[in-house]
């Protein structure tokens, strides 16, 4: 390629990135960095100290909004992804704190996760790729379990996009439960999505690789790369995916990116978009254009339209290829059957969002000022009314102007889109950085004031957004009220911590018609790069306080053969197994001696046989790497061989009583 053909490429680019820095510097400045003040008087009068403190009347509105005073709870609770810290973070809102910081891929010592405990290590184990342990993850998108479309509190789930991995998080404990690796795919992204009843939990993949972790070369791209999804069974009564009852579908190589599944009207289909349609390959040093120029050549993306329901029934019909021992139905078998269909979406979209109703796909091309809705009404006409063109893969294309409902104009690089319950729909503009309000037609016409299909208002955020996401925003009634902003760039909105700045959550108040948006408080995620968060009312949560019975298995959510009751404390030895039952309760632990040999292979069952609230003990073994903590009710097991000798003080890692450091025993290994 000579330089001109490059510049044809690079140029936009560049054009863009111009933009988004002279707007992100002029919105720095209007934005209003305030420096604080020298010293800030604590007593007096409110106006006196809100003048002090430089406070508008405006942030003193947003305070009084979000301010939540001790022993007050937050209305809504927010499950948010951890990024590349592979955990999920909650959040209680308005106020923005961070309630919990959940293990799920990685491992998290204050909660015990992954250093010792079985119930731990096994789910850990799981999520194993290819034999090998994998102790972190790149979590994206979390997703509450839906009861006819609407968050029942029983269920999260978030994907791992580095490794193509699914985990699933029980709401009664706030635990991870279960890691399944996709045995077809290296990565992923489009996960998790759940269908309306939470049935099925959605996985898109995105760089496409030849399924099933084989080798082919890139010049093979297009004959021997593939994109997929895949479709997990859940099972509410066990509480685990069904490996053996799920599937995937075979997709061309374009990079599919995020799905969404049809609710009401259009329940049974699921939608993803994708970008990379060039099939670029990349290469940038051997004078290839480079990814984000080859990925960005045409106008038009593909939204892929599945019918699942259908899809299903193939599945179950035995329509499906064993690719690295998963099903999976073939690209052919798709099409033959009627499963897939295309829409072109503009240009190099991210992302596609139903509308509460179902009766809208909405979709924003990242490098495209509009967002697109496509309804899903005129879909239906156009595959009755077939005679359709099809791609180089024979996937029939639907014609974009018969399958489009309206465009939009609402600003520089739009990806993800919310809806609120009054026919408004929120856009999130990476470029502008702001959050775009804009109505929806149709059903949702006189809901608002503001003419259908037209933009309201913009609130400018700090700075450059990602994913949006309202209360209640992806189920069937949308609260309005809030919306968080999960900003990717702080640059000068906290005190500097050093060249790695923390993400910025901004949360907005939606719960005011029209032009009024105003931005109300600013929360630092000091841990990875959050994508995508959900947020659901705060009282559909019922978790346990402690656990049901003494002696409870988080593992199997049922009572452990190992649990131990106050009396039955007890080490058994067989040869060189010994097995150490114990109980926790404030302030020790009995027995308070261990005695065994060097080379013992150690089983150790730990009760905590507190029934008090907030009663939890921890267990440390320093020497052995081992940190468990055991919460009310909990048997925590854990295994080791005894292969260093000396003298280990085992302690309680939980401060829970005035006696908390005389909670404490002695391990003897002798040599
Ligand atoms: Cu970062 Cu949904 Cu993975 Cu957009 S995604 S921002
Ligand atoms: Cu038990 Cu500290």
């Amino acid at each position: 390629m000579n330089l001109r053909d490059l510049k044809k490429y690079i140029l936009p680019f560049t054009l863009m990135a111009i933009i988004g820095f002279l707007i992100i510097a002029a919105c720095g400045g209007a934005g209003g960095t305030t420096e604080a003040p020298e010293s800030v008087p604590v007593s007096g009068d409110i106006n006196e100290i809100a003048a002090a403190r430089g406070l508008t009347p405006a942030d003193v509105e947003a305070a009084v909004k979000t301010y939540t005073p001790t022993g007050m709870i937050d209305e809504y609770v927010m499950f948010s992804s951890g990024g590349h810290s592979g955990q999920l973070l909650v959040i209680g809102m308005p106020s923005m704190r961070l309630l919990k910081v959940v293990g799920v891929f990685t491992p998290e010592p204050w909660q015990g996760w992954g250093y010792g405990a079985k119930t731990t290590m096994e789910v850990l184990d799981e999520g194993k790729v290819d034999g090998e342990d994998v102790l972190w993850g790149d979590t994206h998108h979390p997703a509450l379990s839906e009861t006819e479309g609407e968050y029942d509190g029983e269920w999260v789930f978030i994907n791992d996009k580095a490794n193509a991995r699914i985990a699933v998080i029980d709401l009664r404990d706030f635990e991870t439960k279960q890691i399944v690796k996709n045995p077809i795919a290296v990565n992923d992204h489009g996960g998790t999505m759940v269908t309306p009843d939470t049935e099925w939990i959605i996985e898109g993949g995105q760089y496409a690789a030849p399924l099933g972790w084989e080798y082919a070369s890139l010049e093979d791209y297009e004959s021997e790369y593939r994109g997929m999804v895949t479709f997990w069974k859940f099972d509410r009564e066990s509480g685990r995916i069904q490996y053996d009852q799920s599937f995937a579908m075979e997709l061309p190589p374009y990079w599919q990116d995020l799905c969404d599944a049809g609710k009401l009207v259009s329940d049974g289909w699921v939608f993803c978009n994708s970008f990379n349609t060039e099939m670029a390959t990349g290469g940038v040093e051997s004078g290839n254009p480079p990814f984000e120029a080859g990925a960005s050549q045409r106008d038009m993306d593909y939204m892929h339209i599945i019918n699942f329901d259908k899809a299903i029934e193939v599945a179950n019909a035995g329509q499906t290829e064993m690719v690295a021992d998963f099903p999976v139905i073939p690209m052919q078998t798709a099409i033959d059957e009627g499963l897939l269909y295309f829409a072109p979406e503009p240009k190099s979209p991210h992302g596609v969002d139903i509308s509460p109703g179902g009766e809208y796909m909405v979709v924003s091309g990242k490098l495209d000022p509009h967002v697109t809705t496509y309804s899903f009404e005129k879909v239906q006409a156009a595959i009755e009314a077939g005679g359709f063109e099809t791609d180089d893969y024979g996937i029939p294309i639907l014609a974009f102007d018969d399958v489009v409902e309206s465009q939009v104009e609402v600003g520089l690089g739009p990806l993800h889109t919310q809806f609120g319950p009054d026919g408004y729909a929120y856009t999130s503009l990476f470029l502008e950085p702001a959050v775009a309000r804009w109505t929806l037609g149709g059903p949702y016409e006189d809901l608002n004031e503001d003419p259908p299909w037209s933009l309201v208002t913009k609130t400018f955020v700090h700075y450059n957004v990602g994913h949006i996401a309202a209360a209640e925003g992806d189920t069937v009634s949308p609260d309005g009220k809030y919306l968080v902003s999960l900003n990717k760039w702080a640059i000068d909105r906290f005190k500097n911590v050093g060249p790695l700045l923390p993400q910025n959550f901004q949360l907005i108040d939606i719960g005011q018609p029209g032009t009024t948006m105003p931005l109300l408080y600013d929360m630092p995620i000091g841990i990875g790069e959050p994508h995508y968060a959900q947020i659901i009312k705060a009282d559909k949560l019922e978790p346990w306080e402690v656990y049901p019975e003494i002696g409870w298995n988080p593992g199997t959510q049922s009572p452990d053969p190992n649990a131990t009751m106050t009396g039955e404390e007890r080490i058994e030895r067989d040869g060189n197994n010994v097995d150490i039952y114990m109980t926790a309760v404030r302030s020790h632990f009995t027995p308070e001696h261990v005695e065994i040999k060097q080379g013992d292979h150690v089983t150790w069952h730990i009760t905590n046989v507190e029934r008090a609230y907030d009663a939890t003990h921890g267990f440390s073994l320093p020497g052995y790497n081992i940190n468990v903590s055991i919460e009310p009710g909990e048997t925590a097991s854990f295994e080791f061989d005894a292969t260093h000798d000396g003298v280990f003080s085992y302690y309680c890692s939980e401060f829970c009583s005035a006696l908390h450091l005389e909670m404490v025993g002695y391990m003897l290994v002798e040599p």
